[in-house]
């Protein structure tokens, strides 16, 4: 560890002596992966609640900063609550000393290589972002003598229920991961429940099904749809090119499942929650509803890599089949039970699928438009 390093971490805070309630009314939130969808959408969230936001990001040489830019303020600024540091998961230096910096009260750890498919192709490094840096950030907040004041927030998955044992999935259902991103994914649920065990961390995983917005990376599916269905509504695209139709998800909205996670950081102990809205929907019917927002209906012709999804008014074909989308191994049917964080946080889904889709639509028509779409 570097000079600076060892000096951040040997810094006698004003802090240290606080005990675990006084230090914990500061209110100091660290999020990784502060620039993705949720870590947006949190960040507004916590804001409003008073925080401090703290951010982690990666230096990129084009603007990776799309979705934060409206809230992030000059530090020269008067009032600034939100502050940004560069680091990474894969750096544990920057991690401990950042951590010593901040001094955080919660720790959001969202940041991950976080596409399924990529992670087939980028299985090393997913594993070394996703898993080892979920523990790399764990031991950065023991190294800072934090053990007992952070809470910790992970974000787990459903992709760990991978191959279907049981539906709906909830919190006691055996994990089975289907691809590289999944199985690194399930070692940072263990480990997360290993430091709760063995340190008395307070360390939760929330096991979250798919949430999309207008703020997902477009090569995400639902966002991949709701962007094609924009600009062929707009005359600036032929046709849309999927993998598999099939699949089923339980699609909810981001905004929603960020509640749910700082509601598990405010329990009285640690523990794991599913978030999920308890309906599941393929593919193919998320295309359905989204060019029903446009007003288009779609009608299905032909089987398997030749099926064709055309406008049932001008014939148009909009939708074909690519190979090149599907993956290695599927996670065909997810639904989860939320009924334990109804139960336990009193949290639930306040928007529908209906409501979400067009919400998607509508902000990819105005966006392209504008010519103006986060990421
Ligand atoms: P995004 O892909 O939108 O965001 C991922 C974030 O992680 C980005 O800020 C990205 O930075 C950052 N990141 C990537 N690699 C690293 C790294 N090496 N070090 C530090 N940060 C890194 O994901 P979402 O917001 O959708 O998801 C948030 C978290 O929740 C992820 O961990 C994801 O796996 C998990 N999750 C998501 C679900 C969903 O449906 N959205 C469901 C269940 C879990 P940059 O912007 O520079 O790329
Ligand atoms: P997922 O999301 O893998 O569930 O992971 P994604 O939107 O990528 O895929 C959902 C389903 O759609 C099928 N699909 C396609 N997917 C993409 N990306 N592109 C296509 O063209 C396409 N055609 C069909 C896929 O095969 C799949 O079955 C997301 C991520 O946010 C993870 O980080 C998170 O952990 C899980 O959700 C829960």
């Amino acid at each position: 560890m570097s000079e600076s390093v060892l000096a951040a971490v040997k810094i006698d805070s004003i802090f240290s002596s606080l005990s675990v309630e006084e230090y914990r009314k500061r209110k100091v939130a660290l999020i990784t992966g502060v620039t993705g969808q949720d870590g947006s959408y949190l960040t507004e969230f916590l804001l409003k609640k008073d925080y401090e936001v703290h951010g982690i990001i990666r230096r990129s040489s084009s603007f990776n900063t799309g979705r934060i830019e409206h809230i992030y303020k000059d530090r020269h600024e008067n009032n600034v609550k939100f502050f940004l540091h560069y680091g990474d998961l894969t750096d544990s230096t920057c991690l401990v000393h950042i951590i010593a910096q901040v001094q955080p009260t919660e720790v959001y750890n969202l940041g991950a290589q976080s596409h399924v498919k990529v992670s087939f192709d980028m299985s090393e490094y997913t594993g070394d972002v996703d898993a080892l840096g979920t523990l790399r950030l764990l031991d950065a907040i023991r190294t800072v003598g934090l053990a007992e004041k952070v809470r910790f927030y992970q974000a787990s998955t459903s992709e760990l229920y991978g191959k279907v044992v049981e539906t709906p999935q909830k919190e006691t259902t055996p994990f089975y991961p289907r691809s590289p991103y999944g199985v690194a994914k399930l070692y940072g649920f263990w480990i997360v429940v290993n430091y709760r065990e063995a340190y008395g961390m307070y360390a939760c995983n929330g096991i979250l099904f798919n949430h999309e917005s207008p703020r997902r990376g477009r090569t995400f599916v639902t966002r991949k749809i709701s962007r094609a269905v924009a600009d062929i509504h707009l005359n600036r695209q032929e046709c849309l090119y999927l993998g598999n139709l099939d699949s089923k998800r339980d699609w909810g909205h981001a905004r929603d499942y960020i509640e749910g996670m700082w509601l598990m950081l405010q329990q009285d102990e640690a523990e794991d929650f599913v978030l999920a809205t308890g309906e599941t929907h393929t593919v193919r019917s998320f295309v359905e509803k989204a060019f029903a927002v446009t007003g288009r209906k779609i009608v299905w012709e032909g089987e398997g890599v030749n099926e064709v999804g055309k406008d049932a008014e001008t014939g148009k074909i909009r939708v074909r089949i690519d190979e090149q989308y599907f993956r290695p191994a599927e996670v065909d049917l997810l639904l989860g039970d939320p009924a334990k964080a109804k139960a336990k946080l009193g949290w639930e889904k306040k928007v529908s699928f209906d409501q979400l889709v067009t919400e998607m639509v509508v902000a990819d028509i105005e966006g392209s438009l504008k010519n103006d779409t986060y990421n």
